[in-house]
Protein backbone atom coordinates (compact mmCIF):
# COMPACT_ATOMS: atom_id res chain seq x y z
CA UNK A 1 0.00 0.00 0.00
CA UNK A 2 1.02 3.55 -1.10
CA UNK A 3 2.37 5.99 1.69
CA UNK A 4 4.41 9.26 2.09
CA UNK A 5 7.68 7.14 1.01
CA UNK A 6 6.10 5.65 -2.27
CA UNK A 7 7.17 7.18 -5.75
CA UNK A 8 4.40 8.88 -7.27
CA UNK A 9 3.73 10.27 -11.06
CA UNK A 10 2.03 13.50 -11.58
CA UNK A 11 1.80 13.82 -14.95
CA UNK A 12 4.83 14.02 -16.63
CA UNK A 13 6.71 14.56 -13.38
CA UNK A 14 8.23 11.33 -11.26
CA UNK A 15 8.39 11.63 -7.84
CA UNK A 16 10.71 9.59 -5.41
CA UNK A 17 8.64 10.39 -2.57
CA UNK A 18 5.03 12.21 -1.78
CA UNK A 19 6.28 14.29 0.37
CA UNK A 20 5.80 18.05 -1.39
CA UNK A 21 7.39 21.30 0.04
CA UNK A 22 4.27 24.11 -0.24
CA UNK A 23 5.11 26.93 -2.00
CA UNK A 24 6.22 29.52 0.96
CA UNK A 25 7.09 33.06 0.68
CA UNK A 26 10.16 34.17 2.03
CA UNK A 27 11.19 37.64 0.47
CA UNK A 28 14.87 37.22 0.18
CA UNK A 29 15.54 37.90 -3.56
CA UNK A 30 17.52 40.48 -4.44
CA UNK A 31 16.23 44.49 -4.49
CA UNK A 32 15.83 46.33 -6.79
CA UNK A 33 14.93 44.00 -9.32
CA UNK A 34 13.47 40.83 -7.20
CA UNK A 35 16.25 38.34 -8.50
CA UNK A 36 16.84 34.73 -7.13
CA UNK A 37 20.13 34.83 -5.64
CA UNK A 38 22.94 32.91 -3.51
CA UNK A 39 21.38 32.28 -1.06
CA UNK A 40 17.78 31.07 -2.42
CA UNK A 41 20.25 28.79 -4.49
CA UNK A 42 21.35 27.14 -0.77
CA UNK A 43 17.75 27.02 0.64
CA UNK A 44 16.41 25.25 -2.14
CA UNK A 45 19.09 22.80 -3.04
CA UNK A 46 19.21 22.12 0.77
CA UNK A 47 15.52 20.60 0.48
CA UNK A 48 15.70 18.95 -2.79
CA UNK A 49 15.11 15.40 -1.50
CA UNK A 50 11.21 16.37 -1.29
CA UNK A 51 9.35 14.17 -3.58
CA UNK A 52 8.53 17.58 -5.45
CA UNK A 53 9.70 21.70 -4.43
CA UNK A 54 6.88 24.04 -5.53
CA UNK A 55 8.89 27.36 -5.23
CA UNK A 56 7.47 30.46 -3.66
CA UNK A 57 4.57 32.39 -4.88
CA UNK A 58 6.18 34.37 -8.27
CA UNK A 59 4.80 37.17 -9.49
CA UNK A 60 4.51 36.62 -13.79
CA UNK A 61 4.26 40.20 -14.01
CA UNK A 62 5.18 44.12 -12.32
CA UNK A 63 1.52 44.54 -11.51
CA UNK A 64 1.52 41.24 -9.88
CA UNK A 65 3.67 41.92 -7.41
CA UNK A 66 2.42 42.49 -3.48
CA UNK A 67 5.35 42.29 -1.12
CA UNK A 68 8.45 43.34 -0.37
CA UNK A 69 11.63 41.05 -2.49
CA UNK A 70 9.44 38.51 -3.67
CA UNK A 71 11.31 37.07 -6.65
CA UNK A 72 9.72 37.34 -10.14
CA UNK A 73 9.63 35.85 -13.50
CA UNK A 74 9.56 38.80 -15.50
CA UNK A 75 13.08 39.40 -16.73
CA UNK A 76 16.01 37.83 -18.10
CA UNK A 77 17.80 38.51 -14.82
CA UNK A 78 15.35 36.70 -12.84
CA UNK A 79 15.57 33.70 -15.26
CA UNK A 80 19.29 33.65 -15.06
CA UNK A 81 18.74 33.42 -11.23
CA UNK A 82 16.10 30.85 -11.06
CA UNK A 83 18.19 28.95 -13.70
CA UNK A 84 20.91 28.66 -10.28
CA UNK A 85 18.27 27.59 -8.53
CA UNK A 86 16.75 24.58 -10.45
CA UNK A 87 20.55 23.25 -11.70
CA UNK A 88 21.32 23.01 -7.82
CA UNK A 89 17.91 21.43 -7.08
CA UNK A 90 18.46 19.06 -10.07
CA UNK A 91 22.37 18.41 -8.87
CA UNK A 92 20.67 16.64 -5.82
CA UNK A 93 18.26 14.59 -7.49
CA UNK A 94 15.10 16.99 -6.80
CA UNK A 95 12.34 18.50 -8.97
CA UNK A 96 10.76 21.94 -9.26
CA UNK A 97 7.91 23.52 -10.13
CA UNK A 98 7.62 27.32 -10.18
CA UNK A 99 4.06 28.80 -8.65
CA UNK A 100 3.09 31.53 -10.97
CA UNK A 101 1.35 34.57 -9.35
CA UNK A 102 -0.59 37.58 -9.56
CA UNK A 103 -1.54 39.63 -6.12
CA UNK A 104 -4.33 41.23 -7.52
CA UNK A 105 -5.63 43.76 -5.01
CA UNK A 106 -3.61 42.71 -2.33
CA UNK A 107 -1.01 44.86 -3.09
CA UNK A 108 -0.48 48.87 -2.73
CA UNK A 109 0.49 51.76 -5.27
CA UNK A 110 4.35 51.85 -3.69
CA UNK A 111 5.42 48.22 -4.90
CA UNK A 112 3.64 48.82 -8.51
CA UNK A 113 5.05 50.70 -11.55
CA UNK A 114 4.17 54.11 -10.89
CA UNK A 115 2.69 53.94 -7.94
CA UNK A 116 0.01 52.46 -10.17
CA UNK A 117 -3.55 51.39 -8.41
CA UNK A 118 -3.49 47.31 -7.62
CA UNK A 119 -6.02 45.32 -10.08
CA UNK A 120 -8.87 43.15 -9.22
CA UNK A 121 -12.24 42.18 -10.95
CA UNK A 122 -14.41 44.72 -9.33
CA UNK A 123 -13.16 48.18 -6.93
CA UNK A 124 -13.56 46.69 -3.73
CA UNK A 125 -11.07 47.65 -1.28
CA UNK A 126 -10.01 44.55 1.29
CA UNK A 127 -9.41 44.82 4.89
CA UNK A 128 -6.34 45.64 6.21
CA UNK A 129 -2.93 46.51 5.24
CA UNK A 130 -0.49 45.64 2.64
CA UNK A 131 3.33 44.71 3.76
CA UNK A 132 5.32 47.60 1.61
CA UNK A 133 9.04 48.45 2.06
CA UNK A 134 8.43 51.48 4.08
CA UNK A 135 6.20 49.13 6.67
CA UNK A 136 1.95 48.12 7.04
CA UNK A 137 0.00 50.86 5.16
CA UNK A 138 -3.91 50.53 4.41
CA UNK A 139 -4.71 48.67 1.56
CA UNK A 140 -6.22 51.04 -1.45
CA UNK A 141 -9.69 50.76 -3.67
CA UNK A 142 -8.55 48.73 -6.44
CA UNK A 143 -9.11 49.64 -10.40
CA UNK A 144 -11.63 47.12 -11.90
CA UNK A 145 -10.04 45.26 -15.07
CA UNK A 146 -11.81 46.34 -18.01
CA UNK A 147 -12.85 43.59 -20.55
CA UNK A 148 -10.60 44.05 -23.05
CA UNK A 149 -7.75 44.13 -20.51
CA UNK A 150 -7.64 40.27 -19.62
CA UNK A 151 -6.00 39.43 -23.06
CA UNK A 152 -3.08 41.72 -21.98
CA UNK A 153 -3.16 39.29 -18.33
CA UNK A 154 -3.40 36.46 -20.14
CA UNK A 155 -0.63 37.08 -22.19
CA UNK A 156 1.47 37.85 -18.78
CA UNK A 157 0.59 34.71 -17.99
CA UNK A 158 1.74 32.98 -20.97
CA UNK A 159 5.45 34.93 -20.85
CA UNK A 160 5.65 33.98 -17.33
CA UNK A 161 4.83 30.25 -18.24
CA UNK A 162 7.41 30.62 -21.20
CA UNK A 163 10.40 32.15 -18.95
CA UNK A 164 9.70 29.68 -16.11
CA UNK A 165 10.33 27.02 -19.11
CA UNK A 166 13.29 28.66 -20.65
CA UNK A 167 14.82 28.40 -17.12
CA UNK A 168 14.55 24.77 -17.27
CA UNK A 169 11.33 24.40 -14.37
CA UNK A 170 9.85 20.55 -14.13
CA UNK A 171 6.54 22.27 -14.56
CA UNK A 172 4.37 25.09 -13.28
CA UNK A 173 1.36 25.49 -10.71
CA UNK A 174 -1.19 28.44 -10.89
CA UNK A 175 -1.50 30.11 -7.65
CA UNK A 176 -5.40 30.23 -7.62
CA UNK A 177 -5.61 30.41 -3.65
CA UNK A 178 -5.66 32.72 -0.49
CA UNK A 179 -6.89 35.37 -1.53
CA UNK A 180 -5.14 36.98 -4.71
CA UNK A 181 -5.85 37.65 -8.19
CA UNK A 182 -7.29 34.43 -9.23
CA UNK A 183 -9.40 33.51 -6.19
CA UNK A 184 -10.76 37.13 -6.14
CA UNK A 185 -12.21 36.28 -9.42
CA UNK A 186 -13.73 32.99 -8.45
CA UNK A 187 -15.74 34.46 -5.76
CA UNK A 188 -18.77 36.61 -5.40
CA UNK A 189 -17.39 38.12 -2.23
CA UNK A 190 -15.08 40.37 -4.41
CA UNK A 191 -16.27 39.68 -7.93
CA UNK A 192 -19.19 42.09 -8.84
CA UNK A 193 -18.88 42.07 -12.47
CA UNK A 194 -21.47 42.11 -14.98
CA UNK A 195 -19.40 40.82 -18.24
CA UNK A 196 -18.80 37.24 -18.66
CA UNK A 197 -16.10 36.83 -15.81
CA UNK A 198 -18.61 37.68 -13.41
CA UNK A 199 -21.67 36.93 -12.07
CA UNK A 200 -22.60 32.94 -12.42
CA UNK A 201 -20.45 30.42 -10.97
CA UNK A 202 -19.37 29.35 -14.59
CA UNK A 203 -18.23 33.30 -15.54
CA UNK A 204 -16.67 33.48 -12.20
CA UNK A 205 -14.33 30.50 -12.65
CA UNK A 206 -14.15 31.73 -17.00
CA UNK A 207 -10.18 33.77 -16.22
CA UNK A 208 -8.72 30.78 -14.33
CA UNK A 209 -9.97 28.25 -16.86
CA UNK A 210 -8.58 30.66 -19.25
CA UNK A 211 -5.43 31.28 -17.54
CA UNK A 212 -4.65 27.26 -17.43
CA UNK A 213 -5.61 26.81 -21.17
CA UNK A 214 -2.75 29.66 -21.82
CA UNK A 215 -0.43 27.99 -19.40
CA UNK A 216 -0.87 24.22 -20.95
CA UNK A 217 -0.63 25.62 -24.20
CA UNK A 218 2.86 26.02 -23.35
CA UNK A 219 3.63 23.13 -20.89
CA UNK A 220 1.29 20.63 -21.73
CA UNK A 221 -1.22 20.14 -19.04
CA UNK A 222 0.88 17.45 -17.82
CA UNK A 223 3.38 19.32 -15.85
CA UNK A 224 0.80 22.21 -14.87
CA UNK A 225 -1.03 21.92 -11.19
CA UNK A 226 -3.43 24.22 -10.09
CA UNK A 227 -3.97 25.42 -6.18
CA UNK A 228 -7.03 26.20 -4.24
CA UNK A 229 -8.11 26.96 -0.94
CA UNK A 230 -11.59 26.65 -0.99
CA UNK A 231 -12.35 27.57 3.22
CA UNK A 232 -8.90 29.93 3.58
CA UNK A 233 -10.63 33.58 4.47
CA UNK A 234 -6.75 34.86 4.25
CA UNK A 235 -6.66 38.15 2.40
CA UNK A 236 -10.48 39.10 3.36
CA UNK A 237 -11.96 36.81 1.15
CA UNK A 238 -15.07 35.25 1.07
CA UNK A 239 -17.85 33.44 -1.27
CA UNK A 240 -21.50 32.68 -0.13
CA UNK A 241 -21.52 29.24 -1.64
CA UNK A 242 -17.86 27.75 -1.87
CA UNK A 243 -19.06 24.22 -1.76
CA UNK A 244 -20.69 24.63 -5.36
CA UNK A 245 -17.97 27.31 -6.41
CA UNK A 246 -15.05 24.76 -5.76
CA UNK A 247 -17.38 21.45 -7.17
CA UNK A 248 -17.89 23.17 -10.31
CA UNK A 249 -14.12 24.18 -10.55
CA UNK A 250 -12.69 21.04 -9.81
CA UNK A 251 -15.39 19.50 -12.63
CA UNK A 252 -14.31 22.18 -15.08
CA UNK A 253 -10.09 21.34 -14.19
CA UNK A 254 -11.13 17.56 -15.36
CA UNK A 255 -10.66 17.83 -19.07
CA UNK A 256 -7.28 19.11 -18.90
CA UNK A 257 -6.01 15.99 -17.09
CA UNK A 258 -3.84 18.17 -15.31
CA UNK A 259 -0.53 17.13 -13.26
CA UNK A 260 -2.31 18.20 -9.89
CA UNK A 261 -4.58 19.78 -8.11
CA UNK A 262 -3.61 21.49 -5.09
CA UNK A 263 -5.97 22.02 -2.50
CA UNK A 264 -5.14 23.86 0.62
CA UNK A 265 -7.53 22.52 3.56
CA UNK A 266 -7.76 24.66 6.13
CA UNK A 267 -7.85 28.39 6.99
CA UNK A 268 -4.80 30.47 7.43
CA UNK A 269 -6.30 32.89 9.63
CA UNK A 270 -7.95 31.73 12.74
CA UNK A 271 -12.19 32.12 13.03
CA UNK A 272 -14.38 29.48 12.47
CA UNK A 273 -14.36 28.00 8.61
CA UNK A 274 -16.96 27.79 6.33
CA UNK A 275 -18.69 24.53 6.45
CA UNK A 276 -17.06 22.49 3.34
CA UNK A 277 -17.08 18.69 2.51
CA UNK A 278 -13.43 17.86 0.97
CA UNK A 279 -14.77 14.31 0.28
CA UNK A 280 -17.28 15.94 -2.14
CA UNK A 281 -14.39 17.52 -3.85
CA UNK A 282 -11.81 15.20 -4.16
CA UNK A 283 -14.88 13.21 -5.84
CA UNK A 284 -15.59 15.52 -8.04
CA UNK A 285 -11.75 15.57 -9.34
CA UNK A 286 -10.70 13.17 -11.09
CA UNK A 287 -6.75 13.23 -11.20
CA UNK A 288 -4.39 13.32 -9.20
CA UNK A 289 -4.68 15.16 -5.57
CA UNK A 290 -2.33 16.77 -3.26
CA UNK A 291 -3.17 17.79 -0.05
CA UNK A 292 -2.11 20.50 2.22
CA UNK A 293 -2.60 21.77 6.12
CA UNK A 294 -1.22 21.15 9.19
CA UNK A 295 -0.44 17.73 8.37
CA UNK A 296 2.30 15.58 10.07
CA UNK A 297 3.44 12.20 9.07
CA UNK A 298 1.01 10.16 10.79
CA UNK A 299 -1.59 12.12 9.09
CA UNK A 300 -0.15 12.39 5.67
CA UNK A 301 0.36 8.67 5.56
CA UNK A 302 -3.22 8.06 6.54
CA UNK A 303 -4.41 10.50 3.98
CA UNK A 304 -2.65 8.54 1.53
CA UNK A 305 -3.76 5.33 2.81
CA UNK A 306 -7.53 6.11 2.62
CA UNK A 307 -6.99 7.63 -1.09
CA UNK A 308 -8.54 11.08 -0.49
CA UNK A 309 -4.70 12.37 -1.67
CA UNK A 310 -2.21 11.21 -3.57
CA UNK A 311 0.96 13.23 -2.34
CA UNK A 312 1.18 15.49 0.75
CA UNK A 313 2.09 19.35 0.52
CA UNK A 314 4.36 20.17 3.83
CA UNK A 315 4.95 23.93 4.70
CA UNK A 316 6.12 25.27 8.04
CA UNK A 317 7.93 22.01 8.77
CA UNK A 318 10.33 21.91 5.87
CA UNK A 319 11.25 25.74 6.36
CA UNK A 320 12.89 24.21 9.69
CA UNK A 321 13.73 20.81 8.23
CA UNK A 322 15.67 20.66 5.34
CA UNK A 323 15.82 17.28 5.45
CA UNK A 324 12.16 16.37 6.53
CA UNK A 325 12.04 13.33 4.22
CA UNK A 326 15.37 11.90 6.04
CA UNK A 327 13.42 12.60 9.34
CA UNK A 328 10.09 11.44 8.71
CA UNK A 329 11.84 8.42 7.12
CA UNK A 330 13.77 7.58 10.71
CA UNK A 331 10.90 8.98 13.07
CA UNK A 332 13.61 11.85 13.70
CA UNK A 333 11.98 14.77 16.30
CA UNK A 334 11.31 18.12 14.13
CA UNK A 335 13.42 21.49 14.41
CA UNK A 336 10.72 24.04 15.69
CA UNK A 337 10.36 26.89 12.87
CA UNK A 338 10.99 30.40 14.13
CA UNK A 339 8.14 32.73 13.03
CA UNK A 340 10.43 36.11 13.23
CA UNK A 341 12.54 34.64 10.45
CA UNK A 342 9.41 33.79 7.91
CA UNK A 343 9.08 36.78 6.15
CA UNK A 344 12.47 38.88 4.95
CA UNK A 345 15.86 39.09 6.31
CA UNK A 346 19.10 37.09 5.99
CA UNK A 347 20.53 33.65 6.07
CA UNK A 348 19.28 33.11 9.93
CA UNK A 349 16.50 31.26 9.85
CA UNK A 350 16.48 30.63 6.54
CA UNK A 351 19.49 28.54 5.28
CA UNK A 352 21.05 27.93 8.83
CA UNK A 353 18.27 24.92 10.32
CA UNK A 354 20.62 21.95 11.25
CA UNK A 355 20.31 18.84 9.25
CA UNK A 356 20.47 15.25 10.91
CA UNK A 357 24.19 14.61 11.82
C1 LIG B 1 2.03 34.52 3.47
C2 LIG B 1 2.64 35.76 3.36
C3 LIG B 1 2.78 36.33 2.11
C4 LIG B 1 2.32 35.67 0.98
C5 LIG B 1 0.07 32.83 -0.07
C6 LIG B 1 1.84 33.86 -1.27
O1 LIG B 1 -0.66 32.82 0.92
C7 LIG B 1 1.23 33.73 -0.12
C8 LIG B 1 1.71 34.43 1.11
C9 LIG B 1 1.58 33.86 2.36
O2 LIG B 1 -0.18 32.11 -1.04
Amino acid sequence: MADLFSPLKLGRTELRNRIVMAPLTRNRATVPGCIPNAMMVTYYAQRASAGLIISEATPISPMGHGYPATPGIHSAEQVAGWKKVIEAVHANGGKIYLQLWHVGRISHPSLLPDNALPVAPSAIKPAGQAFTYTGLQDFVTPRALETNEIPALLEDYRRGAELALEAGFDGVEVHAANGYLIDQFLRDGTNQRSDQYGGSIANRTRLLIEVVSTVSKVWGADRVGVRLSPINPFNDILDSNPQALFNHVAEALNPFNLAYLHVVEVGMAGGEPQPFDFNELRRAYRGNYMANGSYDKARGNAVIASGHADCVAYGVPFIANPDLVERFMQGAALNAADQSSFYGGTEKGYTDYPALA
